[in-house]
């Protein structure tokens, strides 16, 4: 039987839901529209109303800035957590708080440059999140995520899925692949810088590209401090780390050191770029390095160079995974109709040059057009996105290896159409010694006819695919907004957020030292405090209250207004917006936030709360009365 059959999914007029296909069916022919082709009910992937899922997945916003919480299989957004974007909702980018957390770790080229332009790029381009590893395990600690646009990296505390830190990466230009160490623990966040660009980038060199360098970043995951950095030949493009703790490696293209794309493709062969962490360290150590900007240690590990080795792979690889066997690495071919399978195990001998690089190799089947990625099972399958072909490719990675070793086998085991062009793809658990081989998500770039139109500009489509039996069962459209590239799927038994907040966190320390300094108690005290033209205003929060009715500044004051939430019930959000001067922030279950403006209207002004709380929320409310100068 074909998939087509057991699933009732065809390759076109099927709609995103699932279980409810036959309801739907009914109502349609009801109405008399045009009728939707009747579709099988997938029992697999029905969470019925009030059901919780399975697995948090964590979909990066690609272009948006953010990452978004979606609960698997459901594929339902349950959350967005705003990082190099500003949110509207949250405040984030707006609020003293986020504004100290994105521009705290700026470079001073970056602080000068964007001085007056707000401060702060709210911009960004965010591809890859992954979660922090504990003996080749998820660990429940934190997410990181690049960020392309502005060569930014992100951590995300997971006990409340916020931000915590954002550092800038010195000498590199766009952050692309991004992955944190897996073995003894994260450790290092491994960081490519894709772009070339002249080290030090100050407008001595400009066109002569020959004289740019990429540079790959080794991020202490727990200070969020750059540890050292290394210059490879060519352009980075993802990484992926081994699960010895020893290694990461970076597919690696533009070989041809040129600027165009038909320089950077001339060649037809690019690299795997093996990093050895040790030896890094060692010279790091040794101070076998230079510093530009940062004071980071910058190692030389061009070709050559005994921090690294370049295994040679077809034009233009692209995505870098490492297998849950703990010994494979798969490169994906992207103009290449291969992938390239290294095995772990050789990377010593080819470190002691006692083999060629080439000689890493054990596998390279060729799957079909456009091999981007791969993610895997727990009993040995492989999964690779083809682009161009539009499909998911199963794969058999013994018998790759066998085929590569002169055996007449096939590899492949089946391939399945997604809709449309798949970038990314991965399984449950799959970039983990947990690996469970449940679910396969694809996150396809067009979705084009999948659903009613929108306008010019249509939704991605990501593809939720059953893998638990031998053929995978394609059984869930998921429209998304610009752009998940990447995502993660994390058991829930792993990942255990907070209710509310802790008024102990450390995340209210400078708070509660400005409150200190004021005299306030937080919890407790209504209280206008004049500094020269520095108002603090400083109130609390308890529904359907403003514990502040009204409060009077002068035209001209800069005003700080510090919330403390002393509600304490689960799923009791307020907020705060002072109307007319784009102010906003989120004050969450024992949260206590700030925000500062200039106030320059004379006049009155309302400031609500717009998270909605309580019956009486819409009238939650006071009055901010403005004095005009002179008065
Ligand atoms: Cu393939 Cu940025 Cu991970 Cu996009 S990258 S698809
Ligand atoms: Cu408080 Cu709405």
């Amino acid at each position: 039987m074909t998939d087509k059959k057991k699933t009732g999914v065809s390759r076109r007029g099927v709609l995103g839901g699932t279980a409810v296909a036959v309801g739907g069916v009914a109502l349609v022919a009801q109405t008399g529209l045009p009728s939707i082709k009747a579709r099988a009910a997938s029992p697999s992937v029905n969470v019925a109303p009030g059901d919780l899922d399975d697995y948090y997945g964590f979909w990066s916003g690609g272009q948006s800035g953010e990452i978004r919480i979606v609960g698997v299989p459901s594929m339902r957004e349950l959350m967005r957590i705003p990082i190099f974007n500003t949110c509207s909702a949250t405040g984030w980018g707006i609020t003293n708080e986020s504004r100290k957390i994105l521009t705290e770790n700026m470079l001073p080229h970056e602080k000068e440059f964007w001085k007056d332009k707000g401060g702060v790029p709210l911009n960004g381009d965010a591809h890859h999140p992954h979660m922090s590893f504990t003996k080749g395990k998820y660990d429940g600690r934190y997410l990181w995520i690049n960020d392309k646009a502005n060569t930014r990296v992100a951590r995300i505390r997971c006990d409340i899925m916020k931000v915590d830190k954002i550092i800038s990466i010195p000498n590199a230009s766009d952050i692309h692949g991004l992955r944190p160490q897996k073995y003894p623990r994260t450790g290092y966040v491994f960081a490519n810088g894709e772009h070339r660009i002249p080290l030090p980038n100050d407008g001595s060199v400009l066109d002569e590209p020959e004289k740019y360098h990429a540079i790959f970043s080794g991020i202490d995951g727990d200070t969020m401090k750059v540890a050292w950095q290394v210059i490879v030949d060519g352009n980075l493009d993802n990484v992926d780390a081994d699960y010895q703790g020893k290694y990461a490696v970076s597919s690696c293209y533009n070989s041809e050191d040129g600027v165009t794309l038909a320089e950077m493709t001339a060649s037809e062969q690019d690299w795997a770029v093996i990093f050895d962490i040790a030896a890094i360290e060692a010279g790091v150590k040794a101070g076998d390095f230079k510093t530009y900007e940062g004071d980071v240690p910058v190692l030389d590990g061009r070709k050559g160079s005994k921090y690294t080795r370049y295994i040679p792979i077809s034009n233009s690889p692209h995505g870098v995974n490492t297998a849950p066997d703990g010994i494979h690495i798969v490169i994906n071919g992207k103009l290449s109709p291969t992938v390239t399978m290294l095995d772990v195990r050789k990377f010593p001998d080819l470190f002691a040059d006692k083999i060629k690089p080439r000689d890493a190799v054990v596998a390279e089947p060729e799957l079909g057009l456009g091999p981007l990625h791969t993610a895997f099972d727990n009993r040995g399958g492989a999964y690779t996105t083809l682009f161009l072909d539009s499909q998911i490719c199963k794969w058999d990675i013994e018998k790759a290896k066998q085929k590569y070793a002169g055996k007449k086998v096939d590899p492949i085991l089946q391939k399945i159409d997604v809709h449309y062009q798949p970038g990314h793809n991965h399984t449950s658990m799959g970039e983990s010694l947990d690996a469970d081989g449940k679910w396969l998500v694809s996150l396809n770039k067009f979705s084009k006819d999948r659903y009613i139109n929108v306008g010019p500009l249509k939704p991605e489509n990501d593809q939720l695919i059953d893998i638990s039996g031998d053929k995978m069962k394609l059984v869930h459209d998921g429209p998304t907004f610009a752009e998940p590239h990447d995502c993660i799927m994390v058991h829930r038994s792993l990942v255990n957020p907070k209710q509310i907040y802790d008024r102990a966190d450390p995340m209210f320390d400078d708070l509660k030292k400005m409150a200190k300094k004021d005299g306030i108690d937080l919890e407790e005290d209504s209280k206008v405090i004049r500094d020269g033209n520095k108002v603090r205003v400083y109130m609390y929060s308890s529904a359907p209250t403003f514990s502040m009715e009204k409060f009077s500044v002068k035209q001209g004051d800069e005003v700080t207004v510090i919330i403390t939430n002393i509600d304490d019930v689960d799923d009791l959000t307020h907020g705060f917006t002072m109307s007319n001067h784009g102010v906003v922030m989120e004050i969450g279950p024992q949260q206590t936030a700030s925000v500062t403006f200039k106030a320059d209207y004379p006049g009155v002004h309302w400031f609500y709360c717009q998270w909605f709380c309580h019956a009486l929320h819409m009238e939650m409310r006071g009055r901010m009365f403005v004095e005009p100068r002179g008065a």
